[in-house]
């Protein structure tokens, strides 16, 4: 799954890195080809719709980051547009704890995987989280599902629960949970008939079976290979019945994945589990950013950018705050400050980390415009009046303004502009209760 869509969005990401500068109509473009990629991949036109025009808002809108590659920031903005699309974050099933019975609904069309994945989650509660499992096999319209059932549960070492003879699947929905509350199994997991959603009389049976069990999970399986067509079969059960949760079955199949792309978007419920496989291990969490980065077959980009980000912050930060704790920041750190910065500021950043800093140093005190004017004033200096900014005279400021195209009314703010940070920060860093959280920042 996704082959096709991971190897359009490596060719579009890689056509976008590595470039210094990104216009405004490298971006459109890429996205313009991402959108023909969704499309591509069977995903539901209104999910590709939105998807771009978030993705392009913030793109244009995006200030690209120092020290990172704008090719990847741009991929970083996609990425975290697919996880969002694909429902953020993990989704846990929602279960009662163990001293009590838990019912897990499983319900879909013919053939999307209900059974195999009943038995699927049997195992992996009872084997990861030590759960006692019933599995029911309220599937009483097709001759074998009763059987069916009961040989997968053996394999996975699990009680099925049959009334033989019965033709009602509420009546033994019904039994079976109260006999897994005598019996003290806090895990029901019941099997239901695969059936058409154009099937009233059928839909209204799934519905009796639900309210007669008040399900703590109701699974819609949807089989991957169904596509487009899910996204309507989805809709329709969560109105009629009502679901917490959608597993995709086969998502091992070579199908182009826009189901699995537009079933959280348009239906609105999670989706939590992916069945990878015919056997009973094959099911796994459906975690949205390991598919994302699968999508964007981008393998380690993501948390390298993050990365990045980090050290640099990290790095710049600690080595600004031993010089402000020793009191020796100077111009020159000043200038490295001025060039290391983009529209964020360090100092701005370093201030935003120290809880209670923000009042006592203005912004105002570090004029984002002015950054131009100020690197061109420091690089003008020498090495020695760079860390020596009192023996700036009338004279050397006369000949600084000149070398560096201001005036010595520039040169003059400056100087007092840096004497006022220089002179905050120590203020700031006396105060030894936030000298300690910030060393607690870096530590
Ligand atoms: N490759 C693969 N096959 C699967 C997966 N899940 C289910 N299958 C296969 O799909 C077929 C149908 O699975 P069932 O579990 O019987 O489907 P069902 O929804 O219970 O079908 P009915 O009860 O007839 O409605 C079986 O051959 C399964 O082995 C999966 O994740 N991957
Ligand atoms: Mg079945």
């Amino acid at each position: 799954m996704f082959d096709n869509l991971s190897v359009k969005f490596s060719s579009i990401m890689k056509s976008l890195s590595g470039k210094g500068k990104i216009t405004e109509k490298n971006i459109r473009d890429a996205v313009e080809e991402i959108k023909i990629s969704l499309l591509d991949a069977d995903v539901n036109l209104r999910v590709v719709r939105r998807f771009i025009n978030s993705t392009l808002e913030e793109a244009l809108g995006e200030k690209v980051l120092l020290s990172v590659d704008p090719g990847q920031q741009f991929t970083k903005i996609v990425y975290d547009k697919m996880v969002a699309l694909l429902g953020g974050d993990d989704q846990a099933l929602r279960l009662k704890g163990k001293d009590t019975t838990s019912v897990i609904l499983m319900m879909g069309l013919q053939g999307s995987g209900k059974t195999t994945t009943a038995s699927k989650l049997a195992l992996k509660l009872t084997r990861e989280e030590g759960r006692k499992v019933m599995l029911v096999a309220a599937d009483l319209v097709r001759p074998a599902a009763v059987t069916q059932l009961e040989v997968l549960g053996e394999k996975v070492g699990v009680r099925v629960f049959t009334l033989p003879g019965e033709k009602d699947p509420v009546k033994v929905a019904r039994e079976a949970v109260s006999t897994a509350r005598h019996e003290l199994y806090d895990t029901v997991i019941i099997d239901t008939s695969g059936r058409m959603h154009l099937d009233e009389s059928m839909m209204k049976e799934i519905s009796d079976v639900a309210k007669a069990v008040n399900p703590d999970e109701t699974l819609f399986v949807a089989d991957a290979m169904t596509g487009q067509n899910a996204v309507t079969i989805a809709q329709e059960f969560e109105e009629k019945v009502g679901i917490t949760g959608v597993v995709l079955s086969k998502f091992d199949s070579d199908t182009r994945g826009g189901a699995a792309l537009s079933l959280k978007s348009v239906v609105g419920k999670p989706l939590k589990f992916i069945g990878t496989g015919e056997k009973p291990e094959d099911l796994e969490i459906f975690h949205p950013d390991r598919i994302a980065q699968r999508i964007l077959g981008m393998g380690d980009v993501v948390s390298l950018v993050e990365k990045a980000q980090q050290v640099y912050d990290q790095e710049e930060a600690e080595k600004l705050a031993r010089k402000m704790q020793k009191n020796t920041f100077d111009l020159q750190d000043y200038l490295d400050q001025l060039e290391s910065m983009n529209k964020m500021g360090s100092i701005d950043k370093l201030i935003e980390m120290i809880p209670g800093a923000k009042g006592n140093i203005s912004e105002d005190d570090i004029d984002m415009k002015e950054f131009e004017r100020q690197k061109a004033i420091i690089r003008s200096m020498t090495k020695f009046e760079r860390s020596n900014y009192r023996i700036i005279g009338p004279s050397r400021r006369k000949r600084i303004a000149k070398g560096s195209g201001t005036s010595v009314a520039d040169v003059n703010r400056l100087l007092k502009t840096f004497e006022k940070q220089k002179l905050m920060l120590k203020k700031l860093m006396n105060n030894k209760k936030l000298q300690a959280q910030m060393l607690k920042n870096f530590s």
